[in-house]
C-alpha cells in the first residue's frame, strides 16, 4: 500500500494516527509518499487518481481518495 500524503496537511494525519493505532509501520506495511504541491509524489496522486487531493491511497488496483474512506477500508482489509 502506499499512501500519498504531506506532513501539514490536517487529512493526512488523520490517516497516518489512524495507522499507527491499527499498529502499521511505514516503511515495512505500507509506504508514505511525499505528495505536497509541487511534487512528484502530487504529479502521481493526479495522474493514477485523477484529483488533485491527497490523502490518496494505492493498494493494487485500489486507489481512494478521502481520509475517512481510507481508514474504513484498510481498517476491513486488516479484519478479513
Ligand atoms: N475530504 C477530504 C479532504 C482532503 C483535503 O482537503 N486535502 C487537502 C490537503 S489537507 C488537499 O488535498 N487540498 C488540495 C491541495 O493541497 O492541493 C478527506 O477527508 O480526505
Amino acid at each position: 500500500m502506499k499512501l500519498y500524503q504531506y506532513l501539514g496537511c490536517p487529512y493526512s494525519a488523520y490517516v497516518r494516527e489512524e495507522f499507527s493505532k491499527m499498529g502499521l509501520i511505514a516503511g515495512k506495511d505500507f509506504e508514505l509518499v511525499e505528495a505536497r504541491r509541487g511534487t512528484p509524489g502530487r504529479e502521481e496522486v493526479v495522474r493514477l487518481g485523477g484529483k488533485n487531493q491527497v490523502p490518496f491511497l494505492v493498494d493494487g488496483d485500489t486507489q481512494m481518495y478521502e481520509s475517512r474512506d481510507i481508514v474504513t477500508y484498510v481498517r476491513q482489509k486488516l479484519a478479513s
